[in-house]
C-alpha cells in the first residue's frame, strides 16, 4: 500500500506519524521547504503529554517524484484543494483512491472537478493537532475517524482503509452518510475555529466565559437549523457536542487559530463562510455566521 499525504501541515503529518509506523510506504508533500528538509534529514517529532518522539517519514516537494500511489490522503487548506487535486493526478493510476479529510465544504466537489467522484471518498476526523515548528508538531486531541464513500456504499476499498488506519492506531469506522457526518463535524469547526481565533484562546478555554459559550451556541445552533432544512441528519446535541470536543481538544489551539497566529489566509469560507452560503440558498438569516465571516475576512485581508 503506497499512501501519498498532499498537504503536511499539523494534521497532515500527524496522519502521516501513524501511517509511516505501520505501512509500507508514505509519502508527505508540502510546499513548505524548511519543513519538508527537516523531515527529511531528522524525521518527523510528534509531542504528546510531555513526551517527544522521532519518527522517520519519506517527504517530498515533488509530487511527480514519488511514482504511482494507491491512497492520495488531501489536508491542504480547503482553498488549496483544487490544485492540490490537479497536482495529484500525476500519481493516479487504476483504482487509486482520492481521500478528503479536510474541514469544511467544498472540498469533495473540488476534488470531483479533477477526478472520476467514483474514485473519491470523504471523510472525517476529531483528532486535534498543533504545528510547532519544521518536522515538528503536537498531537493535542484524540478522536474518531470517520470515512465514506460518496454514494454510501460499503465497498471492501473503505472497509480496506478503514481497517489500515486502525491498525495504524488511527481509530476508525467506516460510515454509510458520510455526508451528514461531514455535516456534524462542520458544526464543531463553526462552533470552535472562528471564536478561537478571535479571541486568540486555546479550544478549552472557550468553556470559561459565558460570552464565548453563547457566541457558539448561536453559531452552531444556526448551522443546524440551515443543516436540518437541507434534510442533513443531526447527530445528538451539537451544542454540546461542540462543548465536549472543545473539552476533548483542551490544549489545542484550532486550526483557525494557528492561522490567524501565522496571519496566515483561513478557511472561513468553508466554514462559516459556507454556512451563510447555503443559508442564502435556503433564505434562512445566519446574522452570528454572517458576521463572524466578515471579521475574520476583514482581519486576514490585513496580515
Ligand atoms: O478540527 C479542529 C480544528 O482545529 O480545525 C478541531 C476539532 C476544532 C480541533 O482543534
Amino acid at each position: 500500500m503506497k499512501t501519498v499525504i498532499i498537504g503536511a501541515g499539523a494534521m497532515g503529518s500527524l496522519f502521516g506519524s501513524f501511517l509511516s509506523v505501520s505501512q509500507e510506504e508514505v509519502w508527505l508533500v508540502d510546499i513548505w521547504e524548511d519543513h519538508i528538509q527537516a523531515l527529511v534529514s531528522t524525521g518527523l517529532t510528534v509531542e504528546e503529554g510531555g513526551k517527544k518522539q522521532t519518527i522517520p517519514v519519506h517527504a517530498t516537494k515533488e509530487v511527480a517524484s514519488i511514482g504511482k500511489a494507491d491512497l492520495i490522503l488531501f489536508f491542504v487548506k480547503a482553498y488549496h484543494t483544487e490544485k492540490a487535486a490537479s497536482d495529484a493526478l500525476v500519481l493516479q493510476k487504476e483504482g487509486t483512491v482520492f481521500l478528503t479529510l479536510q474541514n469544511g465544504l467544498g472540498n469533495e466537489e473540488a476534488i470531483c472537478k479533477q477526478v472520476d467522484r467514483r474514485n473519491v471518498m470523504l471523510g472525517v476526523t476529531n483528532h486535534g493537532a498543533t504545528l510547532l515548528g519544521p518536522g515538528h508538531i503536537r498531537h493535542a486531541g484524540w478522536g474518531k475517524t470517520y470515512i465514506g464513500e460518496l454514494d454510501g456504499k460499503v465497498t471492501p476499498q473503505v472497509t480496506q482503509i478503514a481497517r489500515l488506519f486502525t491498525q495504524a492506531g488511527i481509530e476508525t469506522e467506516v460510515s454509510s452518510n458520510i455526508q451528514s457526518l461531514v455535516w456534524n463535524k462542520l458544526f464543531i469547526n463553526v462552533g470552535i475555529n472562528s471564536v478561537a481565533a478571535l479571541t486568540g484562546l486555546k479550544n478549552g478555554r472557550l468553556l470559561d466565559y459565558p460570552e464565548t459559550l453563547r457566541l457558539m451556541e448561536a453559531l452552531v445552533s444556526e448551522a443546524v437549523a440551515v443543516a436540518r432544512k437541507k434534510g442533513i441528519s443531526i447527530e445528538g446535541n451539537p451544542v454540546e457536542t461542540v462543548k465536549a470536543v472543545a473539552e476533548a481538544t483542551r490544549e489545542n489551539r484550532c486550526s483557525m487559530g494557528q492561522d490567524f497566529d501565522n496571519r496566515r489566509k483561513t478557511e472561513i469560507d468553508a466554514i462559516n463562510g459556507a454556512v451563510v452560503r447555503e443559508a442564502e440558498r435556503l433564505g434562512i438569516a445566519v446574522p452570528y455566521n454572517q458576521m463572524i465571516t466578515d471579521l475574520v475576512k476583514v482581519i486576514e485581508k490585513n496580515f
